[in-house]
């Protein structure tokens, strides 16, 4: 996958560089390049901004530069990609999402400052290639910049081969990713912390006790936390986890506590 953010604060962009996504570039499933949209302006102050039609505070971004960006960067091959434009104004980012966007060649970020950005750029390069309005929750931000950060993450380790345990991304799947319940609370070892225990079922070995218990915690969180999520209609349990329940009732504690 290619991905391309253009952005007046490019420097922005850096924490793009390490870790994660470091790697992932290093093993050629991604390449990143980040734009200025300053160097697509002709005059000497190198405008982005204008005052908004219609009036009302703050400045608007104006069209020319996007205009001159968008061309030239998905001029450059057959396949234009698909434009993401991170807004307050947008369609909430799940992690739906992210699994249809880490199916595309190519994604473009456009991130705005200020008031944002012209509508007409939206409107336009929608009658050349798949454009999202996205917003990663309901706050505002001084940019669309930490939201595209946000989200290439989150495309980034769904890209195959990119994930070193592919088991966590199943285990996630038919979680919050599935927009079921959260996930269960985890405890490793010491046994005892600060006075605090690790629930005694999980030292146990009854590893249908123990699915039990662990979707007795993600439902008992998911009411208190998220209760939205519950009333949404979507099924809480799935039937691989129904038939896995019934499969170890009454098994003995075989596979044992883990080591202390
Ligand atoms: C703010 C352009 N959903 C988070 C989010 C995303 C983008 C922006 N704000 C919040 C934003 C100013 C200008 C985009």
């Amino acid at each position: 996958m290619r991905i391309d953010v253009v952005s007046i604060f490019p420097d922005y962009l850096q924490p793009l560089e390490l870790a994660l996504l470091g790697r992932a570039r290093a093993d050629g499933l991604l390449t990143l390049h980040v734009h200025d949209l300053r160097d697509w302006t002709h005059d000497r102050h190198r405008t982005v901004d204008d005052t908004p039609y219609g009036g009302g505070a703050g400045m608007v971004m104006k069209p020319e530069p996007w205009g001159e960006a968008l061309d030239e960067l998905t001029g450059q091959s057959g396949n234009p990609g698909h434009l993401i434009v991170p807004t307050p104004s947008g369609t909430l980012f799940t992690q739906s999402l992210a699994e249809q966007l880490a199916t595309e060649h190519r994604l473009i970020f456009a991130c705005g400052r200020y008031e944002g950005i012209d509508q007409r750029v939206c409107d336009h390069y929608a009658r050349r290639m798949p454009v999202s309005e996205i917003s990663i929750g309901d706050y505002v931000l001084s940019g669309g910049e930490v939201a595209a950060m946000v989200i290439i993450e989150a495309v980034a380790r769904l890209l195959p081969g990119f994930v070193g345990n592919p088991d966590s991304l199943v285990e996630e799947s038919h979680v919050v990713g599935a927009g079921g319940l959260l996930e269960y609370p985890v405890y490793t070892k010491p046994v005892r912390w600060r006075g605090e225990e690790v629930p005694e079922v999980l030292r146990t070995g009854h590893h249908g006790r123990i699915a039990r218990w662990r979707r007795e915690q993600a439902l008992l969180r998911t009411a208190t936390r998220r209760p939205d999520l519950l009333a949404s209609g979507r099924p809480v349990l799935s039937a691989p986890d129904v038939a896995t329940s019934a499969a170890h009732d009454g098994e003995s504690a075989e596979g044992a506590a883990p080591q202390a």
